[in-house]
């Protein structure tokens, strides 16, 4: 009778989590019509930061000799390297034989240049993946300091239901970047070149990502006082992603950022001194996350949503997820992609979706096992919330 049960539950709640629409909270990704930024096809995948990091560190090319190639060079280099020499265990390289599978691409015998062509071949629309993966709509990181990147919000042929913008502003908080504070007479002016661009790009959050350092002047720094109040004025949640260290070896470009310390007293203390403000965070590093957690039952103005980057992690997801269940019951947003490539949707949510199963499944038995009867519907609402209404609800989403 119990494993029926368990049998049942299972089924159940994987067609659930199959069919229940996605909302992504935070990518790279633009619309097909901006041309230049959309990014798809396996040039692009095997290109990924995540794989040209494995690639310099484990088969020997010097940075030089693969930066000097054309893209489509480094894309076979990478092929070559990390999925013929070697098998591609790393979660990196798994995500890309993940993805061929799901279209259906054997590889074997096969060098990058022909599967390239026969992905190439399918002709797959962003509309088809967001479908495979059953995503309604996605957060795009726009940065208004960018003017040829920021542009998309001058046309009007996309589909702003689904790439819905974020405001990055990371640009205002990097102590190198004062060149572009500079180009502002003063503090005023700088706020009103942000409501331009909100008022060009609705977005739904504006975010910045920090180091300890950076993140410190949010407390301290007049700009940023100023700023917060803007925000609050606007109702809009600032993103915080914390813990990165840009450029820790400069030579890699894009793959050399790793985790810097931060100190989340900082982020309580953010949290306290600005409780109409609502921030939406984020921790690079593993040894911040219980802590996280932890404040965010003490912050009614703060949220923590996915599974940033060296977080991404299946043997960390699993524990990790665990634990905010364990702590904040339902009310978590589990995941984000960051999906700098439209076709990596399809493997980052794809085994997301897997460990989401395998975690809740033992919650939703846990429970019946204790005589608490599991409604078929309860679960259809609870996986609705974490997939979908969490993150829309605390973003003020429609
Ligand atoms: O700052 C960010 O939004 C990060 O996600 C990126 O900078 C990073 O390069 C990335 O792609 C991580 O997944
Ligand atoms: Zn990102």
């Amino acid at each position: 009778m119990e494993k029926d049960y368990k049998k049942l539950i299972s089924k159940y709640l994987k067609d659930t989590i199959d069919s229940t629409s996605i909302f992504d909270c935070h990518t790279h990704l633009f619309p097909p019509e901006h041309k230049n930024y959309y990014l798809s096809g396996l040039e692009n995948i095997l290109n990924y930061h995540y794989l040209i990091a494995e690639l310099l560190t484990i088969a020997g090319t010097s940075t030089k000799e693969f930066y000097s190639l054309e893209h489509s060079k480094r894309a076979n280099l990478i092929w070559d390297e990390l999925f013929q020499k070697r098998t591609p265990m790393s979660e990196s390289c798994k995500g890309v034989i993940t993805t061929l599978n799901h279209f259906n691409i054997s590889i074997k015998n096969k060098n990058y240049y022909e599967i390239d062509k026969e992905l190439k071949s399918k002709n797959y629309s962003d509309k088809d993946i967001l479908n495979i993966c059953n995503i309604n709509s996605l957060v795009m990181t726009n940065n208004p300091f960018d003017d040829e990147e920021w542009s998309l919000f001058e046309r009007n042929d996309w589909d702003r239901n689904i790439y819905l913008s974020s405001m990055r502003l990371d640009n205002l908080l990097n102590d190198s970047d004062s060149l572009i504070k500079k180009k502002f007479e003063n503090n005023q002016s700088i706020i009103s070149f942000l409501e331009k661009c909100y008022n060009q790009s609705k977005p739904v959050y504006a975010a910045i990502s920090a180091s300890t350092n950076e993140f410190k002047q949010l407390l301290k720094n007049n700009l940023w006082k100023e700023i917060l109040t803007w925000l609050n004025n606007k109702k809009l949640p600032l993103s915080l992603m914390l813990g990165v260290k840009r450029a820790i070896n400069k030579d890699f470009g894009l793959a050399g950022d790793g985790i810097g310390d931060i100190d989340l007293k900082d982020l309580s203390k953010l949290c306290n001194s600005h409780p109409n403000n609502k921030f939406f965070v984020t921790c690079l590093s593993l040894n911040d996350q219980h802590e996280l957690t932890v404040l965010v039952r003490k912050h009614p103005n703060l949220k923590m949503f996915g599974f940033w980057w060296f977080m991404n992690q299946p043997s960390l997801i699993e524990q990790m997820l665990k634990m905010r269940i364990d702590m904040l019951g339902l009310s978590i947003i589990p995941q984000h992609s960051d999906a700098r490539v439209t076709d990596q949707l399809i493997y980052k949510w794809s085994k997301f979706k897997k460990i989401l199963h395998k975690v809740l499944l033992e919650y939703y038995v846990d429970l019946n096992e204790n005589n608490y009867e599991i409604d078929l519907e309860v679960i259809k609402n609870d996986i609705s919330n974490l997939l979908n209404n969490n993150a829309k609800n605390f973003l003020n989403i429609k």
